[in-house]
């Protein structure tokens, strides 16, 4: 049986190797425990500069080797902060306007996918399957393929791909239409992801590729690890501080895409319009700032930190803070017992590929007394999650409707809802949709003629 190579912008950090905490390296524990495998990507270090293509750093942990290499400053700069997070992540999460093109990005970001091929390539063996993830890689299948790399490659896009209409405003964006034609499969989220990426194809005559495959979680996991936290010193203190109020929770990486100024304009209008709720329930919102040296990202957060002043000034009272707001990251542990606490989650992006949060609030749950799940129309995960209450995440209003409906939800209601929630979760987890993909791989219909 040939390796799995998987190949990401970040790999798991040396300390997360042996016990995957959520993201990718949890979808694919079961794929990577079947043979030998390797894991290729950038190590998360930047050196001032390079003469020539960097080593591998090679790290072998059980069956799996970790192969990673640094990037230059200059690399890292166009590559990844500019080009990936500052043109395609606005780009794609429908943000056209914040995109802030630079053809010297674009040739950063080519000139180091092909680096990464060429420092791949040694490593690889004839007999391999290559699965490569996320924006920061569309050009490397074709990069590999110009090596003479005749393996089968799949790709799996984490974020959204929207409608043609729209990334065509990419300069150049043909040439990313292009690079998927050297994948044997492409993998979205959604059903929407893959008709407007096959749409794409057909407009610019070229083959579909592209088929949705949904992202998730593991449920049995999650849910031993919230029953494991509501033990802990944190959950009780939490519970305390409450003092018997709802606990409407949040939880985000600090980012535009998440739609936090709206979700606090909602809350806002629940206290303004629904004044029954005041000293009875608290929003917590966890957002640990991400991406802090992009301008987008600390315009964000002053707005954020205006907007809790605002409201926190207009309704606390001298025993009651309407919001907490914490942007420091709070560990994966704890906050599963928060997410078990939570009377509701509030979890409203502007766009999202899946949102991995929803579905772990889900998991997280007390069957004999479940909380709300409210979730934006536009999250990915939202066509598996319709049993939620779903809203326009645009519409600070409905925002509001949709707290008051959760917060006065009867139990049997709640608890329907909820099974029915359980059930969509438990049905595609990180391990299947690890599985399926892997296997719809093996089973595509060769791209490249050997
Ligand atoms: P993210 O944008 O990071 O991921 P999400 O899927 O919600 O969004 O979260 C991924 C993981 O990070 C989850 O396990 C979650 O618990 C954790 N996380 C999020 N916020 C956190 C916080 N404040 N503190 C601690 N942990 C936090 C990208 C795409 C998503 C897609 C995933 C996976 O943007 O749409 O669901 O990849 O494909």
């Amino acid at each position: 049986m040939g390796r799995l190579i998987i190949v990401s912008n970040r790999v798991p950090a040396p300390r997360e190797r042996n016990q995957p905490a959520g993201g990718l390296a949890v979808g694919l524990k079961d794929a990577l425990r079947q043979g030998d495998a390797l894991w290729f990507g950038w190590s998360g270090r930047q050196v001032p500069e390079m003469s020539g293509d960097p080593t591998p750093a090679i790290d072998r942990v059980g069956n799996v080797t970790y192969a990673t290499i640094d990037l230059t400053t200059a690399q890292h700069t166009g590559f990844y902060q500019n080009f990936s997070n500052g043109i395609l992540w606005p780009l794609f999460h429908y943000r056209v306007g914040l995109m802030n093109y630079s053809r010297l990005d674009w040739e950063m970001y080519l000139s180091v996918n092909a680096m990464f091929a060429r420092t791949l390539r040694p490593l690889l063996r004839p007999d391999d399957t290559i699965w490569i993830h996320d924006y920061h890689l569309f050009p490397l299948g074709q990069a590999l393929r110009d090596l003479g790399v005749k393996c089968r490659i799949g790709f799996f896009l984490h974020i959204p791909f929207p409608p043609w209409s729209l990334v065509r405003a990419l300069p150049g964006a043909e040439l990313l239409l292009e690079d998927m034609q050297a994948y044997d499969l492409v993998g979205v989220q959604t059903p929407e992801d893959a008709e407007n990426l096959n749409h794409a194809l057909r407009m610019n005559n070229m083959a579909e590729r592209a088929q949705a495959f949904p992202i998730g979680i593991d449920p049995v996991e999650f849910r031993t690890q919230a029953e494991a936290s509501m033990k802990g010193t944190e959950v009780s203190r939490l519970r305390d501080s409450l003092r018997g109020a709802a606990l409407v929770l949040g939880v985000d990486r600090l980012d535009y895409s998440k739609g936090l100024p709206e979700r606090f304009k909602g809350y806002e209008a629940l206290l303004t319009r629904y004044p029954e709720h005041r000293g009875k329930v608290t929003f917590l919102q966890v957002a640990p700032i991400s991406r802090g040296n992009v301008e987008e990202y600390r315009q964000l957060r002053c707005q954020l930190d205006e907007l809790t002043g605002r409201i926190n000034g207009a309704y606390s009272e001298f025993d009651w803070t309407p919001i907490r707001y914490i942007t420091r990251p709070i560990s994966r542990d704890v906050l599963a017992g928060f997410y078990r606490m939570a009377d509701v989650a509030l979890i409203t992006p502007l766009r999202d590929g899946m949102n991995l949060v929803a579905k772990e609030y889900i998991a997280a749950q007390d069957p004999a007394d479940p909380g709300v799940l409210i979730l934006s129309h536009f999250a990915g995960a939202a066509p598996e999650l319709d049993e939620a209450v779903l809203v326009n995440p645009y519409d600070t209003d409905e925002i509001a409707d949709a707290l008051h409906q959760a917060l006065t939800m009867q139990r049997p209601e709640r608890q329907t809802r909820w099974t029915a929630l359980e059930k969509e979760v438990c049905r595609t987890t990180a391990v299947s949709w690890a599985n399926d993909f892997l296997r719809a791989l093996d089973g595509a219909p060769v791209s490249v003629s050997s």
